[in-house]
């Protein structure tokens, strides 16, 4: 019997990732081979036979019905919605996504951003609204104080393209780290001192059972005030009624948000028309099929003979 892969995801359609798998995977058959859950199971004889799933943000309780499983492949980097369903086979190696164009997209996001709350376009946007035609006072880059909560791969790369710029970097990790210009914090007790000296504050975090809602009240109120908050980590990191209290009272000055706790963002949110916030709809970094392929199907052989995949997430970590 044939081993087989399953294809898991309700919103993402499996099309893009078996065409671009297709040419980098020439010793698997994907017409006998590749099923898509819960829509194409009908060549699939034995669930049993399945030993490799495909997922974004699977079903809850659907990869319970693989037993045979050797991996679960995420095709993301978060992988806070598989471990957050109580039937995840644990015993079984779940796969991160580590990519170069998603890494990439992702520093795009940050730096833009960035920019965009030090150069002051959001309130030069509102003044184009109002024809409104005045020079606000412009703050120096090299005093610009950035700080990055996660120093993992997507915070330090995004950290390696805001340098050039001449910003003050600090990261925020669990461990403590020594990168060449970030000033490093790490720890619970590392904290209060890095929100301390954080203008524009990047969040970059995986969802954890630690990092869920560590922008509250009581650390929104360590950052100084007039700090920006951006949020690409994922939206339980921050207790929203909590971030617009501080905007509304004017302890931050605004933030960009790309990630929430309820997505869709629900039409009735205050964010979406509040004039301090930028939200976008979980977009910051899409995963790219034609880009990640060729890992994945590395990360299958690599399974097939034996070995350790790369990318395996610490689940005791969750990250
Ligand atoms: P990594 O695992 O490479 O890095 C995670 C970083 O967070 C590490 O530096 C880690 O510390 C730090 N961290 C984890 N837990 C804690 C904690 N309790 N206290 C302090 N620091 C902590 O992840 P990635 O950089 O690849 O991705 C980060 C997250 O970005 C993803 O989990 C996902 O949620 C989000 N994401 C969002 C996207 C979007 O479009 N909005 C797209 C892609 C990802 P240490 O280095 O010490 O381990
Ligand atoms: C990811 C995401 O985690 O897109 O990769 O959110």
């Amino acid at each position: 019997m044939s081993n087989a892969i399953i294809y898991i995801s309700p919103n993402e359609p499996p099309e893009p990732w078996r065409k671009a798998l297709i040419p980098c995977l020439p010793e698997v058959d994907f017409e006998r081979d590749f099923h898509v859950w819960p829509d194409d199971m009908d060549g699939l004889d034995d669930p049993q036979s399945v030993d490799i799933a495909i997922v974004w943000r699977p079903d809850q309780g659907a990869l319970k019905h693989f037993v045979n499983l050797k991996a679960v492949i995420n095709l993301g980097a978060g992988v806070d919605a598989i471990l957050a369903d109580k039937t995840y086979p644990r015993g079984v190696p779940l796969v991160r996504m580590v990519d170069p164009a998603l890494t990439r997209h992702m520093s795009e996001f940050v730096v833009h951003r960035v920019l965009h709350f030090h150069r002051k376009f959001h309130t030069y946007e509102q003044m184009q609204r109002d024809r409104d035609w005045e020079e606000l006072p412009q703050d120096d880059t090299l005093e610009k104080r950035v700080g990055i909560m996660g120093l993992g791969n997507l915070g330090r790369d995004a950290a390696r393209h805001l340098a050039p710029f001449g910003f003050r970097l600090a990261g925020w990790s669990r461990t403590e780290k020594n990168i060449d210009g970030i000033d490093s914090f790490h720890g619970q007790d590392g904290l209060a001192a890095f929100l301390g000296r954080t203008d524009i504050l990047v969040c970059l975090l995986p969802l954890t059972a630690q990092t869920e809602g560590i922008i509250n009240r009581r650390t929104l109120a360590q950052l100084p005030k007039g700090a920006y908050i951006i949020n690409a980590g994922r939206g339980p990191q921050i207790n929203e009624p909590d971030l617009l209290v501080a905007i509304d009272g004017g302890h931050l000055a605004g933030a960009a948000l790309d990630v929430f706790c309820d997505e869709p963002l629900p039409g009735d949110s205050p964010m979406w028309d509040h004039p301090k916030i930028l939200v976008t709809p979980h977009v910051a970094s899409l995963s790219s099929a034609k880009s990640a392929a060729r890992d994945i199907a590395e990360n299958i052989r690599r399974i097939r003979r034996g070995e350790t995949p790369e990318n395996v997430v610490d689940s005791g970590a969750g990250y």
